[in-house]
Parts: C-alpha cells; sequence; structure tokens
C-alpha cells in the first residue's frame, strides 16, 4: 500500500475537528457503505479543486466519461449530414484498399484502423482543424499512419484526388499512384508528418509543438493560432519514443498540443491490454506527468443508464471489465452482453430489461458518438497551460461488419465478399447510391461521390472553407525568406588556426558563434545540443545566445559570476535538450521543416556525440528524408581513435556506412577546418537558395592540430568528394597515392614524408571528403553506362580524378575500411583501405592507431606491400618495413574475437 506519509510529520494544529471529520467519514462507511463513502471523498476533492486548494492530483478516475452529460456542448453542425458525408468517405476508404488488392494481389493496405476511428478524424475535419489559406500556417495534424485511406477518401470527395488515383493507392512506380502512408518526400504536395513509424509521430508533435512556442518567443514567427493534433493508436503507446516525453509539454504548458489515442483495444495480433484497461493506464500516466485528460468511454446512450446506477453497479462493472472481455462484447451478441455484463447482478440485469437484444449490442463506445467527441475536442482547444490527451474508446474495423470488427485478425484483412460489402452497404445506410447490381463477383464496387450542387456536397466543402482550407496539404510557400549569410563567419575559419593546434569541433563551434552572430541569417540558426555542449566546448554559446527556457531563468544560476554562465531566458537561441537524442532528433525535424509548415526557414545544427546519432536515432533521421528536412546533423567526437579513452561504447568507427543507406544524406567527414566550413557554406547554400530538401552531416573530431588555411582552389574538388592535397615530393623512384579523411589526415602526412625519407616512395596526397558522393556519382555514370551501351561510355569522377599514373591508393581514415571502400570499384591501380573496423577499446590514441593498424608504419607498409604488388619493390622490403617499425605479423586482427 502507498502511504501518505507526510500528513503524520505535519503539526495537527487542531486535532479535535480532525477527529470530527473522520468520525464523519467512519460514520458513513458503516451506515451507508464504502460507495458512498467514494462519492463523498470525490466530491469533497472536486470542491477543493474549485476551491484551489491544492490538493495532490489524483492519477486515475472511474472507467466514465470525463466530461459528463450535462456540460457538453451545443453542437453547432447537422449530425446527420455529417453523418451521411462519413459513410461515403468510409465507403471510398474501403473499397481503395479492396480494389488495391483485387488489381495488385498482396499489395496491402488497412480497413479497420480508419473503420475505428473515422469519427475521431471527421469531427477534426469539420470543427477543429484549421488550415493554411489564410496565410498563418495552420494546425499541424499528424495522422496515424494506417488511416491513411481515410484521408484519402476525404480529400477525393473534396475533389482533389481523382477516382485514378484511389485506384493507384499504393502503385506509385509508374506515377499517378499514392503512397500507401502518409510520406512528404513521395506526396510533397499532400503529406506534411510522417508517421508510419510508430511512436516517432507522437514523439515528433511534442516538440513540434514546442518548436511553435520557440518560434514565438524568439519573436520568429506569430504561432499563436496554430495547434498540434496527434493521432495514436493504443497499441503505439507500447513504443518508448511515444510515452518517453511526456513531461516536457506539460513543463512547458505546451496548450497547442493536443493527442488523440484511438483505444480500440487492439493492435495487429491482438488486444493491448486484454488482462487490463489501456484507458486506465494511460489516464494514470499522462495525469501523473500533468496532462489533462478527457476520457471519451460511452456513448450518449449509457448515460441513461448511469443515471439509474444509484448503487454504483454499473460503475462497478464497468470498473471491473478488463479489455479482453470488451473486446469479446464488440463481437457478441445483444442476449451474450445481457448475460454476461449485465446479468450477474439483479440490479444491472434490472436496468437493461427494457432494451432489446439489440439495442444492447449497439450501444455505442465514446469514440463513436460524435457529440461526445465534439464535446471533448471543443474541451481540448478551450485548455489553457497544459496540454490535452483524448482517449477515446472504439472498436477496431467499426461498421464493417461481424466479420471484421473486434477480430483479432482485423488489422490484416483487405478483402472483403460481395456479401460482406452488402452488410456494409447497409450498415451506412447507401442502399439508396449503390443498387444492388452495382455488387457483384464479376464487379468492381463503386467509389461514390457528392453531385455538384448537392447539400452534403456544400456542407463538406463549406466546413473546410470555415476552416481555412483542406487538409492535408504541403504547400511551401515562403513566407519570410533568410539570404546567405556574409563571407565574414567563414573567413576565420577558411584562415587556418595560425600556429594553434585547434580541432574540427572547435573550429565548428566558432564558425556556430559567428553564424548566430551574422546579421542576416543568425536569429534563424538553431543550435541543437543533448546536454553535450561542454563535451564539445559549446558552453560559450549559453550566455552570448542563451539557452531557451519557455519560462525564462527563475533562479540565480551557479556560475553567474563566469563569463560562461548557463544562462537561460524565453527568448534564448540555443535548443539545450538534455539526455535525449531522440527529442532533440524531434527537434532537428521541427526546425528543418520550418520552411514548409511554417513558410519560415531555419537552419538547424544538431550536435551529438558521434556513437549516439545514426545508431541510436537511426530511425528518426530515416524520418527526417522523409520529412524534406533541411539541416545539419553534426557527429561530434567521431572516429574510433581519435576519441582516446571511451572504449567500445562510445568509440564510433561506422556511423559514415550507416549514413551511406540514407538516400537524401550528404555525408562528410572533413579533415581540415577549412573543409568543414565549405562544405556547411555549400549546404546552407542548398538550403536557402537552391531549396534542396536536403540534410547534411559532417564528422567533427576532438583532436588538436594546427589547421592550415585554405589553399587556392580547392572549394570544388572538396564539393565533390575529393581533392589533391599535395603533390609527391621530386626525386623518389616509385609512385603512389595515399588518401586521407578526417584526423586519419595525420597518419598519412606521416607516411607521406617517411616513405620518401626512407623507401624511396614519392605518395600523393589526397583528401577525401566524402566517399559516399564519390560513390553515387560513380554509380550514376555506371548505369548511364548500362544502358547506354553503344555510346561513348562515362569515366566515373573518381576514376578520373586518380587516373592511372599516381600508382597503387592507400585509403586511411579513422572509420571502417568499408567507408573507402565504398570507391574501389571505381579505381583503377590497386586500391588498399586502412581502417577501424571491429570494437574500440579503451586507450590512448596512439595505442588506438597501433591496434587498428591505421598509423604511420601501418601506412607505410600498406604502401609499400601495394606497390609490391605490382612488382614495384620486392616482397623483402616490405617485411624489412615489418620489422623496421617492430610490428607483429602474427598479432591478432582486431576484428577477431572468442565468440
Ligand atoms: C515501429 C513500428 N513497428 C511495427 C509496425 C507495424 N505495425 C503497423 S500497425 C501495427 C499495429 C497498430 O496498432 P495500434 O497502434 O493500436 O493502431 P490501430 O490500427 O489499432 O489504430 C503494427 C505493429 C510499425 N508500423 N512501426
Ligand atoms: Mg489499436
Amino acid at each position: 500500500m502507498i502511504i501518505d506519509g507526510f500528513v503524520h510529520q505535519l503539526p495537527d494544529t487542531d486535532p479535535s475537528e480532525t477527529r470530527e471529520w473522520l468520525d464523519s467519514l467512519d460514520a458513513v462507511v458503516d451506515a451507508h457503505g464504502k460507495t458512498r463513502a467514494r462519492f463523498l471523498m470525490s466530491k469533497l476533492l472536486e470542491r477543493a479543486r474549485e476551491l484551489q486548494v491544492g490538493t495532490p492530483a489524483t492519477v486515475s478516475t472511474p472507467y466514465v466519461n470525463t466530461i459528463p452529460a450535462e456540460e457538453e456542448p451545443w453542437f453547432p453542425g447537422d449530425e446527420d449530414l455529417e453523418r451521411r458525408i462519413r459513410a461515403y468517405i468510409r465507403w471510398n476508404a474501403a473499397v481503395m484498399v479492396i480494389k488495391a488488392n483485387k488489381h495488385a494481389e498482396g499489395i496491402g493496405g488497412h480497413l479497420s484502423t480508419f473503420a475505428s476511428s473515422a469519427a475521431l478524424y471527421d469531427v477534426g475535419f469539420n470543427w477543429f482543424f484549421r488550415g493554411k489559406e489564410d496565410g498563418l500556417a495552420g494546425d499541424a495534424v499528424y495522422i496515424q499512419g494506417h488511416a491513411a485511406p481515410g484521408i484519402y477518401a476525404r480529400a477525393f470527395l473534396e475533389g482533389r484526388i481523382t477516382e485514378r488515383e484511389l485506384d493507384g493507392f499504393r502503385q506509385e512506380v509508374d506515377g499517378g499512384g499514392l503512397a500507401s502512408y502518409p510520406h512528404p518526400r513521395l506526396m510533397p504536395e499532400f503529406w506534411e508528418y510522417p508517421t508510419v513509424s510508430m511512436g516517432l509521430g507522437p514523439l515528433n508533435s511534442i516538440y513540434h509543438a514546442r518548436f511553435l512556442r520557440y518560434l514565438h518567443n524568439r519573436k520568429i514567427d506569430d504561432t499563436g493560432g496554430s495547434r498540434v493534433w496527434c493521432f495514436v493508436g493504443d497499441g503505439e503507446v507500447d513504443e518508448p519514443e511515444t510515452l518517453g516525453a511526456l513531461s516536457l509539454p506539460a513543463r512547458e504548458q505546451l496548450d497547442n498540443l493536443i493527442w488523440v489515442v484511438n483505444c480500440n483495444l487492439q493492435r495487429l495480433d491482438g488486444p493491448v491490454r486484454g488482462n487490463g484497461k489501456i484507458i486506465q493506464e494511460l489516464e494514470a500516466i499522462f495525469r501523473g506527468a500533468g496532462w489533462n485528460v478527457i476520457k471519451v468511454i460511452w456513448g450518449s446512450k449509457w448515460d441513461e443508464l448511469l443515471m439509474q446506477d444509484r448503487d454504483q453497479v454499473l460503475l462497478n462493472k464497468m470498473n471491473t471489465t478488463v479489455d479482453g472481455e470488451f473486446q469479446r462484447y464488440a463481437v457478441e451478441s445483444g442476449a451474450y452482453i445481457r448475460e454476461h455484463f449485465f446479468g450477474p447482478d439483479p440490479r444491472l440485469r434490472k436496468m437493461v430489461e427494457r432494451l432489446s437484444d439489440d439495442e444492447l449490442r449497439t450501444l455505442p463506445r465514446g469514440g463513436h458518438d460524435y457529440r461526445k467527441l465534439y464535446s471533448a475536442y471543443k474541451a481540448a482547444t478551450e485548455q489553457t497551460g497544459a496540454p490535452t490527451v483524448i482517449l477515446a474508446k472504439t472498436i477496431k474495423g467499426w461498421t464493417l461488419g461481424p466479420d471484421v470488427e473486434g477480430r483479432n485478425a482485423t488489422h490484416q484483412i483487405k478483402k472483403m465478399t460481395v456479401d460482406q460489402l452488402r452488410v456494409l452497404r447497409e450498415r451506412l445506410y447507401l442502399q439508396d447510391v449503390i443498387p444492388e447490381e452495382a455488387l457483384a463477383d464479376d464487379k468492381e464496387p463503386p467509389y461514390i461521390n457528392f453531385d455538384e450542387g448537392t447539400i452534403e456536397r456544400g456542407y463538406l466543402m463549406d466546413r473546410r472553407k470555415a476552416l481555412d482550407g483542406p487538409l492535408p496539404s504541403r504547400v511551401v510557400t515562403t513566407k519570410r525568406a533568410v539570404a546567405m549569410p556574409d563571407d565574414k563567419p567563414f573567413a576565420e575559419v577558411l584562415a587556418g588556426s595560425g600556429k594553434q593546434a585547434v580541432s574540427t569541433t572547435m573550429a565548428f563551434t566558432r564558425l556556430l558563434r559567428n553564424l548566430c552572430r551574422d546579421r542576416k541569417l543568425g536569429p534563424r540558426v538553431v543550435p541543437i545540443i543533448p546536454d553535450e555542449a561542454r563535451t564539445f566546448g559549446m558552453d560559450a554559446l549559453f550566455k552570448e545566445f542563451k539557452i531557451y527556457a519557455a519560462q525564462g531563468q527563475v533562479y540565480e544560476p551557479v556560475d553567474a559570476q563566469l563569463l560562461l554562465s548557463y544562462t537561460e531566458a524565453k527568448d534564448g537561441q540555443v535548443l539545450e535538450e538534455g539526455i535525449t537524442e531522440a527529442g532533440s532528433m524531434s527537434t532537428f525535424i521541427a526546425a528543418a521543416t520550418s520552411y514548409a509548415h511554417r513558410g519560415v526557414p531555419m537552419v538547424p545544427f544538431f550536435t551529438f556525440y558521434s556513437m549516439f546519432g545514426f545508431q541510436r536515432v537511426g530511425d528518426l533521421i530515416w524520418s527526417a528524408n522523409d520529412s524534406r528536412a533541411r539541416g545539419f546533423l553534426l557527429g561530434a567526437t567521431a572516429g574510433r581513435t581519435t576519441l582516446l579513452g571511451e572504449g567500445l561504447q562510445h568509440q564510433d568507427g561506422h556511423s559514415l556506412i550507416l549514413a551511406s543507406a540514407h538516400p537524401t544524406i550528404e555525408a562528410w567527414d572533413p579533415a581540415f577546418a577549412y573543409e568543414m566550413a565549405t562544405i556547411i557554406r555549400h549546404g546552407i547554400r542548398e538550403m536557402l537558395v537552391d531549396e534542396r530538401d536536403v540534410i547534411h552531416y559532417l564528422t567533427l573530431y576532438n583532436e588538436n592540430y594546427v589547421m592550415p588555411p585554405m589553399p587556392e582552389g580547392v572549394e570544388e574538388g572538396i564539393i565533390r568528394g575529393l581533392y589533391r592535397w599535395a603533390d609527391a615530393p621530386d626525386g623518389p623512384a616509385h609512385r603512389a597515392t595515399i588518401l586521407f579523411s578526417g584526423t586519419a589526415q595525420g597518419a598519412a602526412r606521416a607516411a607521406q614524408a617517411e616513405l620518401a625519407e626512407r623507401w624511396d616512395v614519392g605518395a600523393d596526397l589526397w583528401s577525401a571528403t566524402s566517399y559516399k558522393r564519390l560513390r553515387e556519382e560513380a554509380l550514376a555514370a555506371e548505369r548511364w553506362n548500362r544502358l547506354h551501351p553503344t555510346e561513348a561510355p562515362r569515366t566515373p569522377l573518381v576514376t578520373q580524378l586518380l587516373g592511372a599514373e599516381g600508382g597503387p591508393v592507400v585509403a586511411v581514415t579513422d572509420f571502417m575500411k568499408a567507408v573507402p571502400d565504398q570507391v574501389s570499384r571505381w579505381v583503377r591501380q590497386p586500391f588498399v583501405p586502412l581502417g577501424t573496423d571491429g570494437f574500440g577499446r579503451s586507450d590512448t590514441r596512439e595505442k588506438l592507431r597501433q591496434f587498428f593498424e591505421t598509423d604511420m608504419p601501418h601506412v607505410v607498409v600498406a604502401t609499400l606491400w601495394a606497390l609490391a604488388q605490382h612488382g614495384e619493390v620486392k616482397a623483402e622490403t616490405v617485411a624489412e618495413a615489418i620489422a623496421h617499425y617492430g610490428i607483429d605479423p602474427e598479432r591478432t586482427d582486431p576484428r577477431q574475437f572468442d565468440l
């Protein structure tokens, strides 16, 4: 038992008064029982809340609607007309899935997610979701991915999608089809927010709502009229991402955020909480986190029953019936419900004696009761100071008939027989528009639409017009453009570090500071850091640009007297997210798509601990690509050997490989500050001027060395991914080529000197800033050649650049060998990659580079060995070098482990 022990620790200033209250309670329990006592206690708590006494919040309430019937507002619309429109939407949503599966066997699609949530969406579309036509950007609506057919079906009635497009559901390749789920990358004028990787939409919606406040508080955009709505599946709440950030919107009082959880009690395989109650569980979680919770469990007909429930037996039955049973009631007859739900208690049985079996079977759930939903949405939009969640109880597959509704397999059903379609038609009262002869085995079920001039069409269109136009709709109109920054922010970094040894991370921090100071771009820069600013030397930004804090800073920081104190402000620019890469990535997405959802381009720089980027939040990065995000990801403390000491779970030698899988990410591995600055300037230009929906990912290292000034004429080479950094020295008899990237520049440069001095080899040095880019260019050339066999072949850039003259190629990196190997096929000479495959270790940089065989001696040996392959040097010379550097040829391969 949980004991409120605090009360025993406080002095009782009037023990006899306390005694009287307790005695009264005892008397009520004695005389009228516990039920009555509970009722009185609830009343007392309610009054205490009204008087703002400040009682501790309870986390759960009985299993009934939060809004009592008498407090429901007047409904301003025409419910019958809306039901009729919804019937059309329901029908077309089902038909498009059924037809797609007839035409393309196994193409998939979902009927029952939308069927359960049609009213949840409709009440929003008809009365709440604001479109964009007033120029203020409207609301952001995150739609459950599997409900997509219903959203297409509405757009069809609105004339935004054609019948042919509906027929092309899930058949995108030839063009003119519709994407399976919300994908802005594939339908950039329609879908706004990708949600189908479950859990990410809810998380994104939180940070989206928060980012709207950030824009507002920083006076960049007036977002006061916009809300973020997020539809969530009740199964989806099991994803840690869904509920993982609930406290933030409560803490920051985001009353612009409304979630609707579609509690159909089912997920893909079966019940969400067969042995429990998902709505009660969620209520406790959300209330505990500080959200406003509105439960919509029962339809209006239940109100009459509850009013008769003097002994609270109905309430007790509601409270104690588990979801598995409720799901059973959804598929059973009225007689079964009478017997099992109402039957065991004579008082309950009596309560429903005047209701027929059919009436019992169709006693609706709250999520299918339009007025209850309207009340809940209205209350949610009127809530101030906290986000709202609406927990709506529904039946999965609702209206699709007894073979589909509430069945465990319902999620997967995508076909319906003619008989089943007939049942659906009857359930939706559509006999007048779908004649019997239209439903036959050899016929395609028809789509239905309202004629021009009908009341229904007028109503449908008028509602959206009154709410500023259709949704979803992704229109990119730049309201407030932003110009390229001056040269000045870059100049300092391009000039090199003089005699000072610095890291690319330090140089980046300098550049970021300069960009924040830029007259034009400055305010639009969004620095995002998950509690690593000090690791990267970014704490310098705290004082100058301040940390965003919704409430400002209500305390004096411990370091207030220091130059670089921890300064929070309501209009702070830095988003210091705490230890949440997933949250930071969601902020990144909100900022990186602001050009689209607000028409206000922002330039986010999310700097993370390299290891906790792609591998930690890879799916969010994938969805950022889908969202058509524009921004920078910076993997600081990059490399498997550069980050000394930290070991296996910190040293990252593979993010560049993970990044290589992302089609719209440019992945860079700069060695010098000027390369980094050149890439960032190029990236900003792509985002702001060329309007490319691209993410640039750069590695940043923490090893200090003198950063050379940018040589003449290398800018183009940096951006194409490879350029000659230093010519081979004159004199030596043999030629070789060494490619380096990132901090491997050190070993490469040392090897160049050593090879010339001791081994009679002159090596060219090239900096490979992006193997991904080189590979993609080469693949494009190769493809062109494959498809144009009779024309003069194109030569991939990397082949052209490295030519045939420079001798064998050794490529050294602080990442896995697979990174340079991305281009090895297109290099004419022997190609030897040196990299850091395997798990990291804690040790010094020197030791680690010896261990992974990427230090100077190994570059030398690899170069000599590659020359020996061509007979240019003798095998004995290679052996001599191995001995000279004290390398043990029998040492264990760093990739080998005793498994
Ligand atoms: C991350 C992720 N894991 C698994 C899936 C596959 N999946 C699609 S729908 C679904 C069940 C959804 O249940 P629920 O959230 O309750 O939504 P409902 O359809 O019941 O409204 C699953 C497991 C997915 N889309 N995303
Ligand atoms: Mg569900």
